[in-house]
């Protein structure tokens, strides 16, 4: 049997935050415990970049740009989405969710979702350092993990890769 589980270690990992200014009282505090993080597991302060977006809408094209870059292991995405009055919610909800997953799909970097989507305004604030912890160090956590298990996986078989590419075009 062959077991595979990704370890809370890294070693010179590059990382891509993008983060949105919509909701900026709860994202700034996504963003610190993401900062947090990376500095709890050593990751080093020049491997670190942040993208900031107007809204969680905007985030996975500019995750899809830094992860097309091949300078990022792994790419971070942090915003609060709150339902309001209006259905405007289901879809910056949605989209943005099936954004961020099609990017780690399409490019095969890991790209983690800490976006929030919640009812109130307090809600983001207790999962943004107040009372729940804080998600963005838990989303920095997952990156960690993620491109270690994924450095332990088997690669992509580069022949079977180009010759899908070739058949899809
Ligand atoms: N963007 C958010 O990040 N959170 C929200 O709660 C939100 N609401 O509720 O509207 C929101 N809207 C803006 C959206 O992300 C885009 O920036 C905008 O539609 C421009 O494309």
């Amino acid at each position: 049997m062959h077991e595979y589980i990704g370890k809370l270690q890294q070693h010179n990992m590059r990382i891509g935050i993008v983060v949105s200014r919509f909701n900026e009282l709860i994202t700034r505090g996504l963003l610190q415990g993401a900062l947090e993080g990376l500095q709890r597991y050593g990751v080093d302060d020049d491997n670190i970049t942040v993208a900031w977006v107007p809204g969680a809408h905007e985030i996975p094209l500019v995750a899809k740009r830094l992860a097309q870059s091949g300078q990022f292991d792994s790419i971070v995405c942090l915003g609060a989405v709150i339902r309001g009055a209006t259905t405007h919610f289901d879809y910056v909800a949605g989209n943005s969710a099936s954004g961020v997953n099609q990017v780690a799909l399409d490019t095969g970097v890991p790209v983690i979702f800490g976006i929030l989507t919640l009812e109130t305004i307090e809600q983001g604030l207790e999962r943004a350092g107040s009372k729940a912890g804080n998600k963005g160090f838990e989303a920095i956590q997952a990156a960690i993990e993620m491109v270690d298990l994924l450095n332990q996986l088997p690669k992509p078989d580069a022949a079977a890769t180009k010759l899908k590419a070739m058949v899809q075009h």
